[in-house]
């Protein structure tokens, strides 16, 4: 019988670190012999969704279309890495009930980072810019972040390794029989 396909959902602020683990975690998905698929900004929002900014209504239209994207490498049988703000707890409701009415894992991983050390890492100098008006409806300065009420998985990265996030991930996998 071939691999059982999935969605991890990563949600946090820009910054949190979303696409760190989720890179960190398919190369250790590839070291167990896993096929896994990642989704994000530079495949999806530079390709399917390039009409989409970040209104509400676009980002809402941006996570319908990346889960419903989901969803079809979960019915492949590949595990797919979304790592988007989704910062609408509707939506990404939406997209746990589209995969399970299907019978597909939706394992929402919050990658909890405060906002003062999102904004002291800024990688890409996005907060200063928000900050001084520069970028209007920035999440977190002046646009909402909704975070997770009940996510399956829940990464308190100031107390944690990169090392440690990954394994708790994989132990979580391991118990949905994903691994
Ligand atoms: C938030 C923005 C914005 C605004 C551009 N608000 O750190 P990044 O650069 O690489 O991650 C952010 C990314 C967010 O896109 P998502 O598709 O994840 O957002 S959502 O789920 O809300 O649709 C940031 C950059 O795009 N970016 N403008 N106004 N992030």
């Amino acid at each position: 019988m071939g691999q059982k396909g999935a969605t991890l959902w990563f949600t946090g602020l820009s910054g949190s670190g979303k696409s760190t683990v989720s890179v960190a975690l398919e190369n250790t998905l590839f070291e167990h012999g896993k096929l896994a698929y990642r989704l994000d900004g530079d495949n999806i929002r530079l390709g399917i969704n390039k009409n989409l900014g970040f209104s509400a209504e676009d980002r809402t239209e941006n996570i319908r279309r990346i889960g419903e994207v989901a969803k079809l490498f979960a019915d492949s049988g590949i595990i797919s890495l979304s790592s988007f703000i989704s910062p609408y707890r509707a939506d990404r409701d939406q997209v746990r009930k589209l995969h399970e009415d299907a019978g597909f894992d939706f394992i929402e991983v919050f990658v909890d980072c405060s906002l003062a050390e999102a904004e002291k890492r800024d990688p890409k100098g996005l907060y200063k810019k928000a900050r001084a008006g520069e970028i209007k409806n920035f999440t977190g300065i002046d646009d909402p972040y909704e975070a997770p009420e009940n996510p399956e998985i829940h990464l308190r990265t100031a107390e944690m390794t990169l090392e440690q996030e990954v394994d708790t991930i994989i132990e979580f996998l391991k118990t949905r029989k994903l691994l």
